[in-house]
Order: C-alpha cells, then structure tokens, then sequence
C-alpha cells in the first residue's frame, strides 16, 4: 500500500451531510471535519461547501479551496476566506443534469404541459394550437458551461436561442447579447427565458418586475416564461409573483430561491402557474467529483497547475 500525501484536507460542509464526500476523499487522503486548532499547520486543501465562517482564514498551509458546486457564492460569503486559487465545479455529470433540467422545463412551458395536466384533472379531450419550436426563443442569461451545454441541447431541438453574457461571445447558431448595453435587446427577442447566471454583486436581483416585464409576451406561446436554475438571490421572488399574477409572465419554472428552503408561508409553493423543484436541476455527485478533486491535488503537488479555477476579481 502506497502511502498517503501528508497534506491534510479540511472537509467543511454545512447543509448536507458529509459522509459519502469524507469516505470517497479519504481513500487517498487524511481528511478531517474541523482542523486541530485556528493554525493547523497539517492542512493543505479545503474541500467546502458554504463553510464556517473565518474557518479557514488562520490555515497557514492552505494551498487551494475546492467548492463542492459550481457556484461559488457560497464561498465569497465568508469574510474570513484566504487569498488561495479556488477551484469550482466543472464536471460532464452535472452538465449533463442541468442540460436534461433545462430542456425539460423548457419543453414543458412550449408543449403546454401545464395545461393539459390541469385538462387531465378535469378529464377534457381537447388539443389547443402548437407552435413548432423553430417559432419559440429561448434566451439564456449565462453561457458557461452550464448555458453553453444547455444551448446546443436546445438548437439540436429545434429552438432558437439568444444567449446573454458579462463579456462578448460568439456561440455557434447562438444570437448573442453582452453587458447592460445588451440585455434589453436581448429580453424583446425572448420567449422562455433561462437563468443560468452565476450569484455575484453583479447580478444579485437582476431578474425583478422591470426585466421580467421586457419579456417578449406576444409570442408563439402566448406569453413569456421564466426558468431559474441559477441562483435564488439573482431574482425577487416577491416581483415573480407580481408578474405571474398580472400576466407580465405566463408561468415559470423555479429550481432556486431568495430563501431556501422555500419558506412554507411563501405563495410560490401553490402558486398554480410555478413548478416548483427543491435546488435540484443538478446535484453534485460525490462518487463523479471526488476523485478529480483528488487528481488535482496530486497534480498540484507535483507543480501542475490547477484547473477550473475562480476568477476571484469577476466572483465566478
Ligand atoms: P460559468 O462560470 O461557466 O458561466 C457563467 C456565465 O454567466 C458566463 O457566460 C458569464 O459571462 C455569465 N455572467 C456572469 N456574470 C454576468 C453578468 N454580470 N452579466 C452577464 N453575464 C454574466 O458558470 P456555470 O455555467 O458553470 O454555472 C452557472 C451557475 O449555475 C453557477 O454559478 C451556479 O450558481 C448555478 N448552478 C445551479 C445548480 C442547481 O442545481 N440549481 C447546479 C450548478 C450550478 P462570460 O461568458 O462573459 O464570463
Ligand atoms: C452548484 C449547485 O452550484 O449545486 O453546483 O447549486
């Protein structure tokens, strides 16, 4: 049996329970849930997800923070967060989870499910108009990795799709939109749109009552739809509502919210236009993030560089 690397990893997880993460990181390294005082000297890597505050300000060998999602939000909320490379999640498992989340959703909204589950309800044969998705533009705000890989899913269905980015891009059989000068340009020519945006001071509330309300209403579908799979603190829940109820949106599709759990009092959970699912499009996968995290570690010790990494300046 090889031994294991001497640098320790700091497992800090809040919200979940750490066991499979600890068992599937240990078998190639020490791991341990809290360091042996402020300055354990035996700590090399973090592997968090929305850590304790100020934990791992004091580790006076922390070479790299891995976040155990795709999103580092949760990171920079830590006042006390060290000045070390931060590697984010960027895996073929959780592409694919969002790719199928958003394609899902985005069917439903076109093909009326809505409708025909509330016409099942009530046991109506009836079959309203369909528009053909080459008459639907789906617009993403983001094209990372997540809204790059759910554009090409949605251009091989047939739709057309208009991206919104911080920086100028070209996307192939994507129409792109970039910065402020852009998103209202982008909206008018939007139908389903995507949230797929990063949580950054950014865009914390972008997604209000005055951009829903730049939508593009009169449409093939009749009406615009809002599907977030981003961040919940990137839209107001309360101006969502507002839309749906004065018809500025005709339904929408939320993964994610400005408090989760959803608070039970709040009225997205009945809200007959919403479909509601718990921060699940795409779940990080222990058993298909692990070992790379492992892999890179290894390869940092021997002098390779990380990838992945945050750009620390831009938050994402
Ligand atoms: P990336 O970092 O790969 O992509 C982010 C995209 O957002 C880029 O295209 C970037 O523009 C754009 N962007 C960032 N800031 C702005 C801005 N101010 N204005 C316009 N565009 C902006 O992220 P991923 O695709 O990997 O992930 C996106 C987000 O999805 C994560 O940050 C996370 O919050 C969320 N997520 C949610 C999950 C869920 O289960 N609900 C699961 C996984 C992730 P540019 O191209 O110019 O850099
Ligand atoms: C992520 C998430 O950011 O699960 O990966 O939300």
């Amino acid at each position: 049996m090889t031994d294991k690397p001497k640098g320790r990893i700091l497992l800090s997880i809040t919200g979940f329970n750490p066991r499979r993460w600890h068992e599937l990181l240990s078998a190639r390294r020490d791991v341990v849930l809290e360091p042996d005082g402020p300055a354990d000297p035996s700590i090399e890597y973090a592997v968090v997800w929305k850590q304790r505050p100020n934990l791992l300000a004091t580790l006076p060998n922390l070479k790299a923070i891995f976040s155990i999602g795709a999103g580092v939000d949760h990171l920079f909320a830590d006042p006390g967060l060290p000045d070390v490379p931060i590697v984010r999640v960027v895996a073929e498992n959780l592409t694919q989870y969002m790719v199928e989340y958003v394609c899902w959703r985005v069917l439903d909204h076109h093909r009326q499910g809505a409708l025909y589950r509330a016409q099942q309800k009530r046991k109506v044969w009836h079959e309203p108009p369909q528009a053909p998705a080459d008459q639907v533009s789906v617009g993403i705000m983001g094209l990372g990795q997540l809204g790059g890989a759910a554009a090409n899913a949605l251009i091989a269905l047939g739709y057309r799709v208009n991206g919104w980015t911080r920086t100028p891009k070209t996307v192939d059989g994507v129409t792109t939109f970039s910065g402020n000068d852009g998103l209202s340009d982008f909206l008018a020519a939007t139908d389903i749109l995507v949230v797929l945006l990063p949580l950054t001071p950014g865009t914390t509330g972008i997604v209000d009552y005055a951009l829903l309300s730049k939508l593009r209403r009169d449409n093939a579908i009749g009406g615009a739809v809002l599907i977030n799979a981003g961040r919940g603190k990137l839209q107001k829940d309360a101006d969502i509502v507002r839309a749906l109820d004065d018809g500025m949106l005709k339904e929408a599709s939320l993964d994610v919210f400005e408090t989760e759990p959803l608070p039970r009092t709040s009225a997205i959970w009945t809200h007959p236009k919403v479909f509601v699912t718990p921060h699940a499009a795409a779940t990080s996968d222990p058993a298909h993030l692990a070992p790379p995290m492992l892999d890179q570690m290894d390869a940092f010790d021997r002098g390779e560089p990380l990838r992945n990494l945050v750009d620390r300046k831009a938050g994402y």
